[in-house]
């Protein structure tokens, strides 16, 4: 299916003991014997699959180095083509001197995750596989790296399948209808097709329950820590953080910019934004900073809303809080400095009664409450004990919408039958069903969207 043979780096850039560059394509084999001297003069083209030899690797008419190079032939090999993995020592120029001479000897340069496309490709991979493998190697808490390996062996594949074949099952018998409709061939009644129907609907439906604790273990939720200038929003970035990154300081309008961080809650994590305290500004940076605080609420998946409790509200609070009512996401709000004498927790209270997700009082300075915070903001999106060898979780949006896609020609389906509509139209309906599922893994999904998905990883992958 591919015409060039492919060779990339797949160690990442620096020094180190051992980089490995990797060959992939028809010509993989031939290519690799031009620069590989096995020390048993054997070649690579008349040695078995799944071999290491040890020899000198040759660039520009000498030996450079010694090292392994590893032979899978096709198909056995990740991208389902001949791959040679030549293993030379960790140094930056040792290693694009090998990458070099195999461009030179007719390799060319792989794109990002060329060798993942190529394995998807030629079906040694599913997508979901495939987006799994970008997502453990970009998963920076356990969890991220738990939910890519569930995908990676595939646990939400093999879901998919499930529920594909069972709505085969169903539309075929829908075709025996459709090709003799006055014989009593077909096993299955309305009421039957219908039960069956509902069951793969309940099957979807119970995927996509999962991808709110999908997403938020695996892209993160990207969440603003907003309210008044020193109320403590850079104190309670610092103590979720478990770090000083930003600067604290008694000064209202400390924080001028917007500052993005990473911090993991439990087993989701959060896309922290610590932001300049909104309020009627004079000064021209902080107009721009409290507008970019603005431009961060509209984008906000979940905002924890800072008062400082140990001062009562003002009508600039209540005017914030009411505004913070409006937006359609969970809030929650931290009524902090309820370590000094002058706590007027309550008086904030009755303002806060509807419209936020809950109301905690808090010291953020002493870092007292915190895990009440943490625990708060971990039940919204993830209950209980995840079983990922076991249970397939949506990882992201566009397996999502395949599958509210799917959903919906299911609902189709059922209301034809409900109408008194035919077996065979139902099975229209469940054929599209058919189609986005399949798309959901990767069958069905146009190049754009394949080409989109593997632009995302690095190269040598
Ligand atoms: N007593 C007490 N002081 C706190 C607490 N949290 C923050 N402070 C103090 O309040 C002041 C302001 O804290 P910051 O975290 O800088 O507040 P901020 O909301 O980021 O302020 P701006 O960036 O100016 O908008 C500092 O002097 C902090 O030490 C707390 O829980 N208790
Ligand atoms: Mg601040």
């Amino acid at each position: 299916m591919f015409t060039t043979t492919i060779a990339a780096i797949a160690t990442p850039y620096g020094r180190g003991g051992i980089s490995v560059i990797r060959i992939s394509g028809d010509d993989a084999i031939a290519i690799a014997d031009r620069i590989f001297k096995a020390k048993n003069k054997k070649t690579l083209a008349e040695t078995k699959g799944f071999t290491m030899l040890y020899g000198d690797i040759c660039a520009e008419g000498r030996v450079i180095d010694d090292g392994i190079a590893s032979l899978f032939r096709a198909p056995h090999s990740y991208t389902g083509e001949d791959t040679v993995e030549i293993s030379c020592h960790g140094g930056i120029l040792i290693t694009e001197s090998v990458l070099t001479a195999l461009l030179a000897a007719g390799a060319v340069q792989a794109g990002p995750g060329e060798f993942t496309k190529r394995a998807f490709v030629n079906g040694k991979l599913s997508l979901s596989e495939a987006e799994g493998v970008i997502n453990l190697i970009d998963a920076e808490t356990k969890d991220k790296m738990y939910l890519a390996r569930s995908h990676t062996s595939g646990v939400f594949s093999r879901e998919i399948d499930r529920i594909y074949e069972n709505l085969l099952a169903l539309v075929s018998q829908t075709y025996v209808y459709a090709d003799y409709p006055d014989e009593d061939l077909t096993d299955l009644s309305v009421t039957e097709l219908s039960d069956g129907i509902q069951k793969a609907l309940a099957d979807v439906e119970a995927l996509l329950a999962t991808y709110k604790a999908g997403h938020a273990i695996s892209d993160g939720i990207y969440t603003v820590v907003a309210g008044k200038p020193n109320t403590g929003k850079s104190s309670l970035m610092n103590a979720l953080l478990g770090r000083e990154r930003a600067i604290v300081s008694s000064y209202a309008g400390t924080t001028r910019d917007y500052l993005e961080e990473k911090a993991t809650i439990g087993k989701i994590f959060l896309k922290l934004v610590d932001t300049a305290g909104i309020h009627e500004a004079e000064d021209e940076v902080e107009k721009i900073g409290i507008s970019r605080s603005v431009s961060a609420l509209e984008k906000a998946e979940l905002v924890l809303a800072v008062f400082d409790a140990s001062v009562s509200p003002t009508e600039e609070d209540i005017a914030f809080l009411n505004k913070l009512k409006t937006l359609p996401i969970p809030k929650i709000a931290i009524l902090n400095k309820n370590d000094l004498d002058t706590d007027c927790t309550d008086q904030y209270r009755v303002y806060l009664q509807n419209g936020f997700t809950g109301v905690l009082s808090l010291s953020a300075k002493h870092k007292k409450g915190l895990d009440e915070l943490k625990n708060t903001i971990e039940s919204l999106f993830v209950s209980g004990e995840i079983d990922y060898d076991n249970n397939a979780i949506v990882a992201n949006a566009r397996q999502n919408a395949s599958l509210l896609q799917t959903a919906d020609h299911l609902k189709r389906a059922i209301s034809a039958l409900d109408s008194g509509f035919t077996q065979d139209i139902a099975g229209m309906d469940i054929e599209n069903a058919m189609a986005t599922l399949a798309e959901t893994d990767g069958r069905n999904v146009t190049t754009d969207i394949v080409d989109r998905i593997f632009h995302n990883f690095c190269v040598g992958k």
